[in-house]
């Protein structure tokens, strides 16, 4: 098993951002980035596809269940989400690279987790035709949710005051680049490549059962209805957080103290954040780069109806 414990957890550990191919990226995900491109995809292999904080823990672990959760639950209780579904690209001294972990995989799929935009996708994705299950947050609950990860997570950037990160979010300077290119990027690319599944991350909160489904009918896995309940309590937000092969708690680089990886899991949190000022500006600016009318998303639920 994957042994995340670095014998040191300080600020001198943060990544510099800098322009990779026109992207914002740290050099964790850029070090090993010929490995990456020439990484061997399978014909069966899933990758799951976000941008930073849209849950792609929470996606990972319903498809390891679906997949994996009837044949062996140790699986789930022995083993760590971010060893079960390698990060692709990841690159952070003294822990195996993620390229590695992917090849060593026994599982039939193998799920990959990746945060890149659509063209950084290693092309054997694509050449092997493989399914592609996207899963995309509204925008001002990611970047709340972003700031809270990069206050903890000591291989980040450094976030600096909120105000000045919603700033850099707006202008794309995020690992990972613009949260409004890689939504549209991907959506895009839905429209040609018909493996791909793009889901929400707001469906999920307000139906996780119904979206199971369709991720079932996606995989091509037909589920027992008591396989499909077990696995939604098992991905209820309490019950990830208090699930140490989910909440990445033992990854020591993350300093809990500061704040919880599970945080809030909410739609809607952003409004404890964004004053009436960032709101509105934050508005109009999202206005002029989000032109697709198609692609639509939802800042805040009613919770009643859930
Ligand atoms: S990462 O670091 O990019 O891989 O993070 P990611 O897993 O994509 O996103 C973390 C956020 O997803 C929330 N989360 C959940 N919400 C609801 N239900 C469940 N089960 C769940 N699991 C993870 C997690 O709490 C983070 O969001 P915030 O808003 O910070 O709480």
């Amino acid at each position: 098993m994957q042994d995340f414990f670095l014998s040191k957890m300080d600020s001198s550990f943060r990544a510099e951002l800098f322009d990779f191919h026109g992207v914002s990226m740290t050099r964790y995900f850029t070090d090993n980035w010929d490995n990456v491109q020439n990484f061997q995809a399978r014909p069966d292999d899933i990758l799951i596809a976000t941008y930073p904080k849209a849950g792609t823990t929470w996606v990972s672990c319903i498809l390891d269940l679906l997949h994996f959760g009837q044949t062996s639950s140790e699986r789930q209780t022995s083993i760590s989400i971010y060893d079960r579904v390698p990060f692709l690209e990841m690159s952070v001294p003294s822990v195996p690279k993620g390229t590695e972990l992917a090849d060593k995989l026994v599982t039939s799929p193998r799920l990959i987790k990746t945060h890149f935009p659509v063209q950084f996708v290693p092309k054997s994705f694509w050449e092997q035709n493989c399914r592609i299950v996207y899963l995309a947050r509204n925008a001002k609950d990611s970047v709340v949710s972003y700031f809270h990860f990069d206050r903890m997570n000591m291989a980040e950037p450094e976030p600096g005051e909120w105000s000045s990160f919603l700033q850099r979010f707006m202008q794309g300077k995020m690992v990972f680049g613009s949260w409004y290119d890689h939504v549209n990027g991907w959506w895009k690319k839905k429209q040609t490549y018909s493996k791909l599944h793009y889901m929400f991350y707001e469906d999920l909160i307000e139906d996780t059962g119904r979206e199971l489904d369709k991720l079932c009918s996606f995989v091509g896995l037909s589920s027992s209805d008591e396989h499909k309940k077990s696995i939604i309590g098992m991905v209820q937000f309490d019950n990830m957080k208090n699930n140490k092969m989910a909440n990445h708690s033992t990854i020591s680089i993350m300093d809990f103290k500061i704040s919880h990886f599970m945080r809030k899991g909410k739609v809607g949190d952003w409004k404890t954040h964004f004053t009436v000022n960032q709101n509105e500006h934050f508005d109009e600016d999202y206005k002029r780069k989000m032109t697709d009318p198609t692609l639509e998303f939802r800042t805040e639920m009613d919770i009643s109806a859930i």
